[in-house]
């Protein structure tokens, strides 16, 4: 106490006696703050750096291959003579990889095995897998091995798609099944690469199967039987950078497999959110950071391949990029290998088409060239600024803010010569949460005069990110554009001081 009392009449005297200048310089230096930077705090749930690598993959292919493929089947009954599997050349994987780039993809997930249970890859859990297929192609299969070679070769993310439920197996609804098989098999497929982004497990779970001849009904708890933590934990000591998605937790679906997701979407969720049928919108006031995945079609019949079957066109495909992508979801687009295990011309050609448009209608940021201001902005720290040429400078990890408790904002963008402009593009610096409730984009031909764009367009949130067409729709998606000489986007809600990395202009 006395030692306090001594200490605060030294500070008083001191205060008295020193010049006002010289006072000053024994102020804390910014750089011993606790915060030097003046970094926003987060809004809770955030994303693990996990999450956020996967997010930042966006769009990637789907390959449902295996044996269905040769029955023309969707789900297997589990009791295929395994002689069926017999392709009519070897399976060319990369050829799958290379399409997927060449529709602006950034990755790809195969299927190596479905709810039959036929491993496409020599696994030591089963006999029933490739090593004993119908010919010299099937025997030669391995689709984890060949697929992260080509992924790599092609700098490509990738992943793989196993079944949980496996209507093959009589060990299926046992403990032993999880132990021995279910979780044997993903720590085989962990070794195929550490540096996977994803593993996916389907939600259909239990039902009648074969199930080594017991020819039965098998139901289990989804939410307790695989052991997910134990999963979750052993493949992530493997794989770090591995999203779990569904039954995983670490990524949702977004409840249709129709390519949309709400126009509303937070990836804060939570885990119960299947009855409620949120998968598309997410929760506000969600407890987990559990972003969306769309998983969806490009072709017009099946998830494998289908005699017959015809692919989507560009526009409708670009429509569901519009409609995931530009909605803070990923797309992980289907498209189904053929008997020869190669992707069909007609799909092949609708892919690249579809990539060629992303290309056209997306590809030139005219807020690359254009001012930027905004109402507020955030002081800067020691090591970061938040000024408003953080959004249009091409890199991602720097970002605009305000200051704390500043969350009405109008962020503006002025050209000198007039832009044709149709589409606005926005990201939130997720990393510290999402944040943005309501928002309204404005065009200005003259600078002075405002008018509302997308009108019909619910503008609330906007997360990862979110691409609005300024004439609101998403289907006659292109249009005549809007020849302006400013934007501004209003932001109206937060739910605490905004943080966008990236505005884009198309
Ligand atoms: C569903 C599965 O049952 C389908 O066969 C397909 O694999 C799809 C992606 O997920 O739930």
């Amino acid at each position: 106490m006395r030692k306090i009392y001594r200490l605060s009449v030294l500070t008083a005297i001191m205060a008295m006696i020193m010049p006002y200048s010289l006072y000053a310089q024994l102020e804390i230096k910014p750089e011993f703050r606790s915060n030097p930077d003046n970094e926003p705090l987060e809004v809770h749930p955030v994303p693990h750096p996990r999450q956020l690598k996967w997010q930042e993959t966006e769009f990637y292919a789907f390959f449902h291959y295996g044996m269905n493929t040769y029955t023309g089947l969707e789900w297997g009954n589990g009791d295929e003579d395994r002689s069926i599997f017999a392709p009519t050349a070897a399976p060319d994987v990369r050829q799958w990889l290379q399409v997927a780039k060449d529709a602006g993809m950034r990755g790809g997930i195969a299927v190596v095995k479905h709810h039959d249970g036929f491993c496409l890859w020599p696994t030591e859990t089963t006999e029933h897998n490739v090593t004993n297929s119908g010919n010299e192609y099937g025997r030669a299969v391995n689709i984890p091995r060949d697929f992260a070679d080509a992924a790599r070769e092609l700098d490509m993310k990738y992943g793989f798609y196993v079944s949980p439920w496996d209507r093959n197996s009589v060990y299926y609804g046992t403990d032993k099944y999880v132990k021995d098989v279910f979780l044997k098999q993903c720590a085989e497929l962990a070794k195929y690469g550490t540096d996977q982004f994803e593993m996916w497990f389907d939600g259909a779970n239990g039902g009648s199967g074969y199930y080594g001849g017991k020819n039965t009904t098998v139901n289990v708890d989804r939410a307790t039987y695989y052991d997910v933590p134990n999963l979750r934990d052993s493949i992530h000591k493997i794989c770090p950078d591995c999203v779990m998605w569904g039954v995983g937790g670490e990524a949702r679906w977004i409840g249709n497999e129709a390519g949309w997701a709400g126009e509303t979407n937070w990836s804060p969720e939570n885990r119960d959110y299947a009855p409620e049928g949120n998968g598309m919108y997410g929760s506000e006031n969600g407890w987990f950071w559990f972003p969306g995945e769309s998983d969806a079609k490009a072709t017009n019949m099946g998830w494998f391949y289908h005699d017959g079957e015809s692919p989507l066109t560009p526009e409708r495909l670009f429509q569901m990029y519009l409609e995931t992508v530009g909605r803070n979801a990923t797309l992980i687009l289907n498209i189904p290998p053929d008997k020869a295990g190669v992707l069909p011309q007609a799909s092949v050609n609708s892919l690249v088409g579809m990539g060629n448009l992303i290309k056209e209608r997306l590809g030139n940021d005219l807020a690359l060239k254009a001012t930027i201001e905004a109402s507020n902005t955030r002081s800067a720290g020691v090591n970061r600024n938040y000024e408003p040429s953080n959004m249009n400078d091409d890199d991602k990890d720097t970002y605009w803010a305000s200051d704390d408790g500043i969350v009405e904002n109008t962020i503006q963008l002025n050209w000198e010569q007039a832009q044709t402009v149709r589409y606005v593009e926005i990201m939130e610096y997720i990393a510290k949460g999402q944040r943005v409730k309501r928002f309204h984009i404005e065009t200005s031909e003259d600078g002075k005069e405002w008018t509302r764009r997308a009108t019909n367009v619910e503008t609330s949130t906007i997360g990862y990110k979110r691409i609005i067409p300024l004439h609101g729709s998403t289907s006659n998606s292109y249009g005549s554009g809007y020849k302006v000489k400013a934007l501004r986007i209003v932001i109206e809600e937060s739910k605490a001081c905004p943080l966008i990395s990236k505005v884009a202009v198309y």
